[in-house]
């Protein structure tokens, strides 16, 4: 999963994909990268971040998705909170709701089971206002799998499809770097739940911290973050840098088929 920012303020591309052509030229690179899934958001979810207005949200995605639409049948996936962006952007051509929120305010639950697409449900601690300010777990695996799991069933009972639900721990979201490396060291046991695994960590401060690096200086921290989860049975890997990791999971990949036989 490609990341395609349509944010002036987000956290990676700092405003350089911050108009529908130029986000619209990026995407395109992605898909001649070989990427399988763009992921398109219009509200910034970085640590601090403030909301974005629905008109504004909208503007700086569904015109994109239309764009994209009209050059390739690409799987896009909605970054948004907001039922009415999660409607206009599927109307458009998205496929897949990616939800920072687990789905958890609002009607967007009712939303997702009616639009009938596949959602992307992650674990957050907090909110993106506060969640870095001292996030705190007794047990972060077996909070974080039970969190998963509450919410794969509320899926279930809002009338989702078990397959077309995808969980994701959500690196960084309301952790610090011990949980995150914690739940990066036990992420195989989140296979237990029975749905594909997404997993995010692309130029995030888990790797900055690791390293003491800016965030244009993380890629090799950010592939083998990546490696390491496809490693552990991540199914879809969401990442900035596409070409790059696709080579490195490539090998991955390689490796495991031959297993497979
Ligand atoms: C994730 C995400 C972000 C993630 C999923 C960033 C929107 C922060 N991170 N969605 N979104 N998982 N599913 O650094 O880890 O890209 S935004």
């Amino acid at each position: 999963m490609g990341v395609i920012n349509t944010t002036p303020d987000s956290f990676s591309d700092g405003g350089r994909y911050d108009s529908t052509e130029a986000a619209f030229r990026y995407a395109r690179q992605l898909i001649e990268d070989g990427v399988d899934i763009l992921d398109v958001g219009g509200e910034s979810t970085r640590p601090g971040s403030r909301n974005v207005d629905l008109a504004e949200e909208l503007g700086r995605t569904v015109p994109l998705i239309k764009a994209i639409r009209n050059i390739s049948n690409i799987p896009i996936s909605i970054d948004t909170n907001k039922p009415e962006v999660m409607r206009q952007a599927v109307d458009a051509g998205a496929s897949i709701i990616n939800s920072i929120w687990a789905l958890r305010q609002g009607n967007s639950l009712d939303t997702a089971a009616e639009l009938g697409v596949p959602v992307c449900l992650m674990h957050m601690q907090g909110t993106p206002e506060t969640m870095q300010k001292n996030p705190g777990y007794k047990d972060v695996v077996a909070e974080v799998m039970e969190f998963l799991e509450q919410r794969i069933e509320a899926a279930i009972s809002a009338g989702i499809k078990q397959g077309n639900i995808i969980i994701d721990p959500g690196f960084g979201f309301g952790k610090t770097l011990q949980h995150n490396l914690l739940l990066l060291k036990s992420l195989a046991e989140f296979k237990s739940l029975g749905v594909p695994l997404l997993v995010g960590m692309s130029r995030k401060s888990m790797i900055g911290m690791i390293l003491d690096k800016p965030v244009d200086a993380r890629l090799y921290g950010s592939i083998a973050g990546a490696v390491i989860a496809a490693l552990l049975g991540a199914d879809i890997v969401r990442v900035h840098d596409v070409a790059e990791t696709i080579d490195a999971i490539s090998i991955v990949n390689a490796m495991n088929e031959l297993q497979s036989d």
